[in-house]
């Protein structure tokens, strides 16, 4: 079995220590770091999810392996952002009202930083008047929400709304599994990205 493969074995079986040696052992084997996030640990967690989906694991299981993504993606963390860039602007970023997802947030938020973006992250559950509030309070030029669950996606439309009547210059971003460009162009969000390198590429774009 090659490194990847077992790295997401061990993800899946939410083996922490295992986890994080497979992934320093990956990147002493010379993969790079984006294959080894995208083969070794997304592909885990993607295994993991069809499996929660099937009902064949449940919470317990999901939360171990996410805690074991968690810990291989710190490590990746400084080999994905890029080493000593300038603070170009703040967003504002968090997973939407009802929503405990965090683990997407967090890669975005990785991606962010690593591009000069200072992000304020307000965690998950995030009402939409606090994401506005910390957007003024911080001066930010983006408001960038995430959600996995269909039954909180409208609450990304309450946050544009709340932004565009807040009267601030502030875009707002938005991404996670369910959602989709038609669904950003029907709640008039500003930008929909499919995955967290794109948010960063395109919220420094923003910024710039
Ligand atoms: Co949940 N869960 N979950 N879960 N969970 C899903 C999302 C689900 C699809 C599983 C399934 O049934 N197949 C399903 C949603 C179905 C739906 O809405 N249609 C689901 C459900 C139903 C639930 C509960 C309701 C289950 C229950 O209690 N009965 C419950 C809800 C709790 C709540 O939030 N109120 C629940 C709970 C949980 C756990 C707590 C156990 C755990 C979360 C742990 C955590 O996040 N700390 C969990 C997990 C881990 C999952 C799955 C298995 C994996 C999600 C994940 O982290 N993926 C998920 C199944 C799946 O996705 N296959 C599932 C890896 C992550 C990197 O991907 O977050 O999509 P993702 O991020 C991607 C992109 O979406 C994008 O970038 C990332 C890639 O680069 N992205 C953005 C994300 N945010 C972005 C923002 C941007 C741009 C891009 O711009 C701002």
């Amino acid at each position: 079995m090659s490194t990847l493969e077992e790295l997401s074995t061990f993800l899946q079986q939410g083996r922490v220590p295992k986890v994080k040696e497979l992934t320093l052992k990956a990147l002493e084997e010379g993969i790079d770091p984006k294959t080894v996030l995208e083969e070794g640990l997304l592909s885990g967690m993607s295994v993991i999810g069809e499996k929660f989906k099937n009902n064949e694991v449940f919470v317990p299981e999901v939360l171990i392996a996410a805690r074991a993504m968690n810990a291989g993606a710190q490590i990746l963390k400084p080999y994905l952002t890029e080493a000593g860039v300038t603070e170009i602007g703040t967003v504002v970023l968090g997973t939407v009202k009802g929503d405990l997802h965090d683990i997407g947030k967090n890669l975005v938020k990785m991606m962010m930083e690593g591009k000069g973006l200072k992000v304020i992250d307000l965690g998950v559950d995030v009402p939409g008047e606090k994401f506005i509030e910390a957007a003024k309070e911080n001066d930010a030029k983006i408001i960038a929400c995430s959600t996995l669950l269909t039954t909180t996606m409208h609450e990304m439309k309450n946050v544009v709304d709340l932004a565009k009547n807040s009267g601030m210059d502030v875009k707002v971003m938005i991404g996670g599994a369910p959602v989709t460009q038609s669904f950003c162009d029907s709640i008039g969000a500003d930008c929909y990205t499919p995955d967290a390198a794109s948010a960063a590429d395109v919220a420094a774009d923003f910024c710039r």
